[in-house]
């Protein structure tokens, strides 16, 4: 295959952001290296087969890259001023949209620049893609933050399949209809020929939301337009990669690894564990303050038991995130304060990314994996661990709010909300029988490994090649 970049492809992937980063070298020179991540993983072997290209901004501000050619496809860089990040990104998609969408479990911010930002930046987008595509090509637009390229890029190139994916969750029209700018953002995705959804429920808000619009029709997953059009509106639970992350889990360096992350937690009879991106959907305050209830009780002992949670650094310039941080730290360093053990403390809390292969180290140690989100399109991280547990030595507590509910049904179900019964269920799945366990675990391990994420990037694109 060409090493050149060609001038068009006949499948297009436009998402906010690219699928590498940048990496540097100890001489300075600079490359980019595949970001880790089950999207990429399922996309790659499909842009190499077929020579597609891959639209999304490149992660840093005041920025220009030209287009380069990686593993196989081309990578189209989409620049960002400063105030695109502000306003756009940080702004509309992740202040607005983001709230919006998760139940409004924070106040959306509604700002009138913020949404012309976000038009201006979704038009660029569609014409990079508009640029880029040969004619009757397939392009699959991801996500929130490019809620209005549907319809722009048909207006630029109606020849086009065009296929859009929301990784989060679609918000119930009582909720939804608080945005000044509902009609343009619901027609702005009807664009496109399917939109997929991460689980049913998001499907029929969103149909009831269509029917409003004038001339148009919507039932049973399909949404006839006035310009004679079919969108095709379906539910696609989005996976990961169950063997690539099994087989990491149980690679030698990673099994040394676990070992050595045991030991330094004081090797400890049982291991709790959390990991997720920073940020107010995933729950995390009521999670820690149930957690620190059972130490405080000695339901949970602290000479014997650690709770491990990673939180990633995500949006640090959105205030919400910034005072989620401040709460966290306050709420762990109060019950470590507290703990009777002066050997250890109870929480072990970190505020930082770690490697993958760290990652799969801590699903490998952990007796007990804690999701606990009070929103989640999916969560991949309850299928990751998953994934990892060969061993069927274990128990996964899980947010009936997570779209992954839908699909781990086996999992000790919470209410994110109701802090007793969460501590309830930490406690039943800690002294669940071994037998009861094992069997828990199998049947969520067939389902991840049966639904894995090719068969999701399959049935999409098959979805919205058939007619
Ligand atoms: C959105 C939707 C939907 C986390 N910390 C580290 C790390 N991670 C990885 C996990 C997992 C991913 O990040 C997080 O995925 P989630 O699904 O849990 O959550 P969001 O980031 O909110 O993703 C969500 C998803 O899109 C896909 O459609 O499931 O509902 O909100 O893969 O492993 N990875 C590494 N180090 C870390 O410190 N290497």
């Amino acid at each position: 295959m060409s090493e050149t970049v060609q001038e068009k492809a006949s499948f297009l992937v436009v998402a906010n952001r690219l699928p590498v980063d940048r990496v540097t070298s100890e001489d300075g020179t600079e490359s980019w290296r595949s970001s880790p991540g089950g999207l990429v993983t399922a996309l790659e072997p499909v842009m190499q087969s077929r020579g597609g290209a891959w639209i999304g901004w490149p992660g840093a501000p005041d920025e220009r890259v030209e287009p380069f050619h990686h593993d196989g496809y081309d990578i189209i860089p989409v620049p960002l001023s400063s105030q695109d990040v502000e306003r756009f990104y940080e702004g509309f998609s992740n202040a607005t949209l983001w709230p919006l969408f998760h139940d409004c479990i924070a106040e959306p911010v509604f700002h009138r620049e913020w949404w012309d930002a976000f038009r201006e930046v979704n038009q660029r987008f569609a014409r990079v893609a508009a640029e880029r595509a040969e004619q009757g090509a397939t392009v699959w637009i991801q996500d929130y933050q490019l809620h209005l390229v549907p319809q722009m890029l048909r207006e630029m190139r109606p020849d086009l399949r065009i296929g859009f994916f929301l990784h989060i969750p679609f918000p119930p029209p009582e909720l939804f209809t608080r945005m000044p700018w509902r009609k343009e953002l619901i027609e702005g995705v009807l664009g496109a020929d399917l939109i997929g959804f991460q689980f049913p429920g998001c499907v029929s808000n969103f149909l009831r939301l269509a029917r409003r619009l004038p001339d148009v029709e919507g039932a049973r997953g399909r949404v006839h337009m006035p310009d004679g059009r079919m969108v095709v509106v379906k539910a696609f639970p989005i996976s990961i990669d169950a063997v690539g992350m099994r087989n990491l889990a149980n690679s030698p360096q990673v099994l040394a690894e676990a070992q050595k992350l045991r030991q330094e937690l004081g090797d400890p009879s049982t291991i709790l564990f959390g990991v997720d991106r920073l940020d107010y959907s995933k729950g995390l305050r009521n999670r820690v303050r149930a957690i620190g209830e059972l130490f405080e009780s000695r339901d949970l002992d602290p000479e014997q038991v650690v709770f491990l949670q990673l939180a990633t650094p995500s949006r640090e310039r959105v205030k919400e995130y910034r005072m989620l941080r401040n709460d966290i730290d306050l709420l762990v360093g109060r019950i470590n304060s507290q703990s009777t053990s002066l050997a250890r403390s109870p929480i072990a809390y970190r505020y930082t990314s770690v490697p993958r292969e760290t990652l799969a180290a801590m699903y490998q140690i952990a007796d007990l994996m804690i999701v606990t989100p009070l929103r989640d399109g999916m969560n991949l991280v309850a299928k990751e661990y998953v994934a990892c547990r060969s061993r069927n030595d274990s128990a996964l507590v899980l947010s009936e709010f997570a779209g992954a509910a839908l699909e781990l049904r086996q999992a000790y179900m919470v209410n994110p909300y109701d802090i007793d019964g969460m501590k309830a269920s930490i406690l039943q799945a800690l002294h669940e029988s071994p037998r009861v366990k094992a069997r828990k675990m199998r049947a969520m391990r067939k389902q991840v490994f049966d639904h894995d994420i090719n068969v999701w990037a399959d049935s999409f694109l098959t979805e919205l090649e058939s007619n």
